[in-house]
């Protein structure tokens, strides 16, 4: 008998900067119930599920940003009756939220919960989008380079839920060197938070085309590493500008399993069979049969691409 878990997908629409935490845990607690009501039993919510996506305005008070945006401990007082939810429904969760540590590091983190409401893991942002400095002719900022650190857990799974899960982050969907290293670690299940503008900052993008890469992305990472793969959205209008929503549970054949309807609060379950992946962990994706490292050197050597053609 395969082992199956079933999964949800718990996306948020839009948080406004005046939206407290306790809208958000207002929300975010009826997102479980609503889970919990369709039998999931791990949910993964947004990245940053607590506050609006606030890099997208520039701050200079950074003691209001912290007190605004920051969780310096979680739960916290604002945030405990979601835990507590969870941990009464039963529920294993991922949620993204920005994190202030007791030292004055600030992280874009995750963590991932057991249905007893113990703490099983945690994951800091490793690829950071934007910039750091004030772009005052842009429509919006996106300045997760200026409040955040890169992350310093590295990429990470963990034993959770009778399966190997790992975590990631929004941006770090872009660079498949991410799931890799979650891969290589025996990932079977990823779960990723995201806040995506629907916008593009720097150039007229057509909004189609960011989700296409968007699917298209998600698709591929779980089929390439035979993974199952949970994006969650935060979307909607968040004072007047647009994010995508499109969460998807992926299945490691690289199907779309479910996928959301709406920019709005939304749940979609998928009863996942979390060995639906061996067949391709031991034949297409059998990596220590056909990975060939000795020709992949320049992956980790080298940063940004540089024109070094074998002729002369
Ligand atoms: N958001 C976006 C993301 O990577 C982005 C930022 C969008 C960067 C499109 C580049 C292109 O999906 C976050 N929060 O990372």
């Amino acid at each position: 008998m395969s082992r199956h878990l079933k999964i949800a997908a718990a996306q948020l629409g839009p948080l406004h900067r005046a939206d407290s935490r306790r809208v958000a845990v207002r929300r975010l607690i009826a997102l479980l119930r609503e889970a919990h009501g369709m039998g999931a039993k791990f949910v993964v919510f947004p990245e940053l599920a607590f506050t609006t996506f606030f890099p997208r305005w520039w701050m200079e008070d950074q003691a209001q940003v912290d007190e605004r945006y920051f969780e310096r401990a979680i739960p916290s007082a604002e945030t405990q009756p979601f835990f507590d939810e969870a941990k009464k429904l039963g529920i294993g969760y991922y949620i993204g939220y920005a994190e202030l540590t007791p030292e004055g590091r600030r992280f874009n983190t995750a963590v991932l919960v057991g249905p007893d409401g113990q703490l099983v893991g945690k994951y800091r942002k490793v690829h950071l989008p934007g910039h750091a400095e004030h772009k005052p002719q842009a429509a919006f900022q996106h300045l997760e380079k200026k409040y955040f650190e890169v992350g310093d857990l590295g990429f990470r799974v963990w034993r959770f839920m009778d399966t190997i899960t790992g975590m990631l982050i929004c941006n770090d969907r872009r660079w498949p060197e991410a799931f890799r290293v979650l891969a290589l670690q025996g990932a079977e299940l990823v779960a990723l938070g995201f806040n995506t503008p629907t916008e593009n900052l720097h150039y007229p993008e057509p909004p189609a085309l960011r989700v296409h890469h968007h699917l298209i992305m998600a698709q591929s990472m779980a089929f390439q590493n035979a993974t199952w793969l949970v994006e969650t959205a935060k979307c909607g209008l968040e004072d007047g500008f647009r994010m995508f929503g499109h969460s998807v549970i992926v299945a490691p054949t690289g199907e779309i399993a479910a996928k959301t309807a709406t920019e709005d609060d939304e749940v979609v379950v998928f009863n996942a069979d979390i060995d639906l992946a061996q067949n391709l962990k031991q034949t297409m994706f059998n990596f220590a049969a056909h990975r060939r490292p000795e020709h992949y050197k320049l992956i980790v050597e080298r940063v940004g691409a540089e024109v070094t053609p074998a002729n002369p």
